[in-house]
């Protein structure tokens, strides 16, 4: 595994993951495949070394780009998406576009020139879970059926399915993992963790969705940095895996926190109108990950990465002061 190509490396997790790369796995080479959208930033991947990274600015769905970079690399990561669920409630078509079309001119590249393909999946794809009852809930395992509710899960969980299908058809040599939510440095500040973290450094308040009472399963991104990293070097072709690190909480909870952390009042936020559709909890069985591949999370306590995560926004305004007034505005006129 000497030359790798990240697409979508330079959004949030595509990112940390070539940082990851850059730190642990001196003898590779990375190539990132990068559309820059809204999310995608140069700055995420500012100071690593120009002879381990490389930026291509391009679409996965251009076939002659993918093309061109997939024939001279040993493996492909692909990162690239559309990923915020209240975007897709408000305009599919790039979902479609992105998840689907590129996630097939990726499959059809790594084919043609017999290149191993991991595809960065999501647990979403599995639809969402009653809450726990009395402590006690199920979760999400590689056979769970797939029943995705928003167009972004149901544009992933499409990927998911034309991977496999490429496995079968034409023994292309490929893995999936689907991830639980992930927090850490470089998530873009549209997101739960990073919006209400930013609301608080410039003076405005958090924003709570519905009754606050929907479970997440945390990860810090760093986890699945390295989880990606053992599945793409040593996991099985054909198989899904899934990731994640015991980490629920309801959003009402980890706001609380964030409060505390940040020495504000309890109350110091605003509910606002639900996510249509809204996924009620997520909760991931990573057995196989943790059995197979003897992966576990490092970053065990929330508390301490949250921390972290906080002082990595309030030292670094530069990266995310630009990009929060237009996506508040966003926010506002569709009363959240
Ligand atoms: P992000 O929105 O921060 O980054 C996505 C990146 O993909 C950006 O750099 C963007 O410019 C790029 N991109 C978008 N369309 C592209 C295209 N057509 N061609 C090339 N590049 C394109 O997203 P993220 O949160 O870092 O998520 C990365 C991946 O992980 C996604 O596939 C997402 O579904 C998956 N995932 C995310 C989470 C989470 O908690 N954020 C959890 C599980 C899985
Ligand atoms: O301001 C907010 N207030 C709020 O209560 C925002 C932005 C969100 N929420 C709630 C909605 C969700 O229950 O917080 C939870 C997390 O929301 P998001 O950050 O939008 O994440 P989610 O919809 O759970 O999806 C994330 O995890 C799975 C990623 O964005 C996806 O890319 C990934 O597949």
């Amino acid at each position: 595994m000497k030359n790798l190509l990240v697409t979508g490396g330079a959004g949030f997790i595509g990112a940390n993951f070539v940082r990851y790369v850059v730190a642990q796995h001196p003898a590779v080479h990375v190539t990132v495949l990068d559309k820059l959208t809204y999310a995608g930033n140069r700055a995420n991947l500012a100071g690593l070394p120009a002879n381990r990274v490389q930026l291509v600015v391009g679409d996965i769905a251009d076939a002659t780009v993918v093309d061109r970079l997939v024939r001279r690399v040993d493996a492909v990561v692909n990162y690239a998406a559309e990923s915020h669920n209240d975007r897709s409630l408000r305009d599919p078509a790039p979902f479609m576009q992105t998840n689907i079309l590129g996630v097939y001119t990726l499959l059809q590249a790594c084919r043609q020139y017999d290149v191993r393909f991991h595809q960065i999946s999501t647990d979403e794809v599995y639809g969402d879970l009653p809450l726990r009852q009395n402590g006690v809930g199920a979760k999400f395992t590689p056979t769970s059926r797939y029943q995705p509710s928003s167009p972004y899960s149901a544009t992933k969980a499409s990927a998911d399915l034309l991977v496999n299908a490429w496995v079968r058809s034409f023994g292309l040599r490929a893995t999936i993992s689907n991830c639980s939510n992930n927090y850490g440095p470089y998530q873009y500040v549209e997101k739960f963790i990073p919006r209400q973290i930013t609301n608080i450094l410039s003076g405005r308040r958090p924003k709570l969705y519905g009754n606050g009472a929907n479970v997440r399963d945390w990860i810090h991104v760093t986890d699945h940095s390295r989880a990606v990293w053992e599945i793409l070097t040593r996991g099985t072709v054909g198989e899904t895996y899934l990731i994640g690190a015991n980490g629920e909480r309801s959003n009402r909870d980890v706001l609380a926190l964030i409060l505390k952390l940040m020495d504000q009042p309890a109350d110091a936020f605003d509910w606002v109108k639900d996510r249509p559709g809204h996924d009620v909890r997520y909760a991931i069985d990573a057995s196989r990950l943790r059995d197979e591949l003897g992966w576990h999370p490092e970053v065990t306590d929330f508390e301490t990465g949250l921390r972290q995560t906080i002082a990595w926004y309030r030292t670094h305004p530069d990266w995310w002061q630009g990009s929060k007034a237009t996506v508040e505005a966003d926010y506002r006129q569709n009363g959240q």
